[in-house]
């Protein structure tokens, strides 16, 4: 690894001098380190400052929402250092380090931890539910305001001003092409304001929320219990349903992504019963009425606004997501319609099942 790296690893304080610095796996957003001291190890990692303008206000809301699980881990009798993730401020007591338009931010690294990719058995859906309704049970008393790292992110009158100025300007030309898919946004946008209204409204309430649930985002021990929840880069306040959605959207879909084979795609309801049993254990008892009546109905909230995103990025000439091929967001966004359209037609049933879980909680 360069000297450079190791000039911006010595920037922080960390217990021991670094004798190694390696890659660690290939995050989309960020670039991750595995930092070796003689001592221990830790997390580098320089944030992508083209998704997060604000580096600065992104590390303080997450030392701050930090802050408050170490006290409710320590008051459980946990151990915060392996159950919540520690920021490594810099020598100078800055939570990152600035040089020209980089910004870096380390951790301590859990030792003995494991992540796993899919949801492959229902206890890993379960324990994935578990996870983050541990992580927003033990935040529902946090009042502290939090900064917004991305503008609108889940406000989805936000997107449609976003995707309304897509269209008027249509600038790689692929509008004309895309009408059927521009269908599926229109005839369900008043539905889908309908539940962002509440949220404004206050009729949800806002929440610390993670935005970015997916199960390789929880870290577990060697007895596959969870110990904390990772990636705090989105954390930031909205509704905490959202969180839920997003899980489901990413957890029990029997398709990819972005897989060109639709018969591939649905939700499978399983998982969703599976994910929904671990998530209302933890979290059920600090919902409100409002929040456990729209539960299910997020996982169609964030499905829908990922097609919305995809699809909008396509017809903006592909400038937010990386792509593999031209055709790649159109591809995403059907293949999230699919599954969007197997939540629609399950909605029911997911409803049920939220219900009879609820009357265990
Ligand atoms: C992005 O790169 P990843 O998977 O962490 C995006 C999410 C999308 C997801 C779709 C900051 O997350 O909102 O749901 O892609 N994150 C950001 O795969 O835009
Ligand atoms: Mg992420």
């Amino acid at each position: 690894m360069n000297d450079r790296l190791y000039d911006i690893a010595n920037q922080f304080c960390f217990d021991a001098p670094v004798v190694d610095i390696a890659t660690l796996g290939q995050g989309f957003i960020n670039d991750t380190y595995i930092v070796t001291t003689s001592k221990s190890r830790y997390i580098l990692q320089r944030k992508n400052h083209n998704i997060f303008p604000d580096v600065r206000a992104m590390m303080d809301n997450i030392q701050r929402v930090t802050t408050h699980l170490k006290a409710k881990v320590r008051a459980e009798g946990g151990d915060p250092e392996r159950e919540v993730l520690t920021v490594i401020p810099t020598k100078t007591g800055e939570l990152c380090y600035n040089e020209g338009d980089n910004f870096w931010a380390a951790s301590l690294y859990i030792e003995g931890s494991i992540t796993h990719d899919t949801a492959d058995t229902p206890q890993l859906a379960f324990m994935g539910g578990r996870g983050i309704g541990k992580f927003q049970a033990m935040l529902a008393d946090f009042t502290e305001p939090l900064a917004e790292v991305i503008k609108g992110f889940h406000n989805i009158r936000w997107r449609f001003e976003q995707w309304d100025n897509a269209l008027r300007e249509d600038r790689a030309g692929r509008k004309a092409s895309v009408a059927t898919e521009i269908e599926w946004i229109e005839s369900r946008r008043e539905q889908m304001l309908a539940f962002w209204e509440m949220v404004e409204r206050g009729i949800l309430p806002m929440r610390v929320t993670h935005n970015d649930t997916k199960l390789s985002n929880i870290l577990f021990d060697e007895n596959e219990d969870v110990l904390c929840v990772i990636d705090l880069d989105t954390v930031m306040s909205s509704t905490s349903l959202n969180d839920f959605g997003d899980a489901i959207r990413s957890y029990t879909n029997t398709g990819a992504e972005d897989d060109t084979d639709l018969s591939r795609v649905s939700m499978n309801i399983d998982t969703f019963r599976h994910y929904t049993s671990g998530y209302l254990a933890e979290r059920g008892a600090t919902m409100t009425e409002s929040e456990r009546e729209w539960l299910a109905f997020s996982a169609l909230y964030i499905t829908f606004e990922q097609v919305l995103r995809f699809l909008m990025d396509y017809i903006d000439g592909d400038t937010y997501y990386k792509v593999a091929y031209p055709t790649h967001n159109l591809v995403r966004a059907r293949a999230q319609h699919r599954l969007l359209e197997s939540m629609e037609q399950q909605y029911a049933t997911m409803q049920a099942i939220v219900r009879e879980l609820l009357e265990r909680v």
